[in-house]
């Protein structure tokens, strides 16, 4: 059975560990331990910084599955230091806001130096999982960015001292620098358009049994892997069964920038809001089912009528048992309708 999932980081990553958990320990219907995953990860947060090419979606899934993840930030590495932080403060070296551990500079410079050697963005993940992933997991997880292209998500706030009125600022600086605290007034995907899925990503997807959407943020991580031209019709047209889960649960993200991120681009912040904006693959969207939290029943109603099976289980992913029974629910919902 091959499992593809499209990931961001934090919620992504919570949501493969419970998968990977449960395919280990058989309690996922019709999933054997020999199920294989292939994650898709985003790639439209990265950032160049201080001559750095930094990966966080990458690099939350990696360090997540591979053990190394710092479990209360959500991001980077555990038993960090950070003294070349100190010493770029020191010179004054913008941006100071950006948060670099001292180990995690050395994930950053193994891969700026390949990139500046012409690997591309997959050979370099690759290369990286080679210590990470495959020793824990062996051909059983691989990671895919979404596009070996430079993507960047943009966002425009207001400036009263711009001639427009507005300025933009890439995604860190918003959610890092401003913490998501301004309206995110319009969303710019800097190289979408023109980017290819990278290598492996496609066929993933349309030679997957099961395609699930993880609780990741359906704007900045989902929609921009649904945004590398030839990736939403691959969702929309593979065999596979197609399941989504949603981040927002009593009408608010549980960490994050959803809540901003969903308010920007018009779309409701709930969980029917979420599984309307992906859409049932049988009125043209991506979905076959979709799981929203226990305490959003009225929602099933409302998404049945929009022909959207959903189904309203608890959906914290408090620990990898929990997050493994949300993901035996989200399996069992599609698994039906084979
Ligand atoms: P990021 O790249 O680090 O922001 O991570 P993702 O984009 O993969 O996921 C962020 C989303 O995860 C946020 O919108 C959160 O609402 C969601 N999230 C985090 N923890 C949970 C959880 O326990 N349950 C659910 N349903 N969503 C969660
Ligand atoms: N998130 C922060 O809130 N503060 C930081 O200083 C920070 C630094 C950072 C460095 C490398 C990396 O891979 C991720 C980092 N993040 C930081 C998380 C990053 O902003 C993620 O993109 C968010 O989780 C949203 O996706
Ligand atoms: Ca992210």
């Amino acid at each position: 059975r091959n499992i593809t999932v499209l990931s961001g980081g934090v919620g992504g990553a919570r949501f493969l560990e419970g998968l990977l958990h449960g395919i280990a320990a058989g309690t996922l219907p019709g999933i054997d331990p020999d199920a294989e995953v292939t994650v898709v990860a985003n790639t439209a947060d990265d950032l160049w910084a201080h001559g750095l090419k930094v990966c966080p979606d990458l690099d939350t899934v990696m360090y997540t599955l591979g053990g190394g993840i710092d479990l209360e930030r959500g991001w980077g590495h555990a038993d960090e230091t950070w003294s070349v932080m100190e010493e770029l403060r020191a010179y004054g070296v913008e941006p100071t806001w950006f948060n670099l551990g001292d180990r995690d500079v050395a994930t950053h410079l193994v891969r700026t130096q390949m990139l500046d050697a012409g690997y591309p963005l997959s050979e370099v993940t690759h290369a990286l999982c080679r210590r990470w992933l495959y020793p824990r997991y062996g051909a059983g997880v691989r990671l895919l960015p979404m596009t070996d292209d430079r993507v960047e998500t943009h966002v425009a706030i207001a400036d009263p001292d711009a001639p427009s009125g507005r300025r933009v600022v890439h995604f860190q600086e918003y959610w890092v620098r401003l913490r998501a605290a301004v309206p995110a007034e319009l969303l710019v995907f800097v190289g979408l358009e023109d980017s290819t899925p990278a290598p492996g990503v496609v066929d993933a997807i349309t030679g997957a049994d099961l395609v699930i959407l993880p609780p990741s943020n359906p704007v900045v991580s989902v929609g921009t892997i649904l945004g590398v031209p030839g990736v939403r019709d691959a969702v929309s047209s593979t065999r596979a069964r197609v399941v989504g889960i949603s981040p927002i649960i009593g009408g608010h993200h549980v960490r994050g920038m959803a809540e901003q991120m969903l308010t920007s681009i018009g779309v409701e912040v709930s969980a029917a809001g979420v599984g309307l904006h992906y859409g049932a693959r049988s009125s043209g969207g991506v979905l076959d089912g979709w799981l929203v939290d226990a305490d959003d029943t009225e929602a099933v109603a409302r998404l049945a009528e929009a022909g959207l099976p959903a189904i309203a289980v608890p959906l914290w992913m408090s620990d990898r048992d929990a997050t493994a029974a949300m993901a035996a629910a989200a399996i069992g919902l599609v698994a039906d309708g084979e």
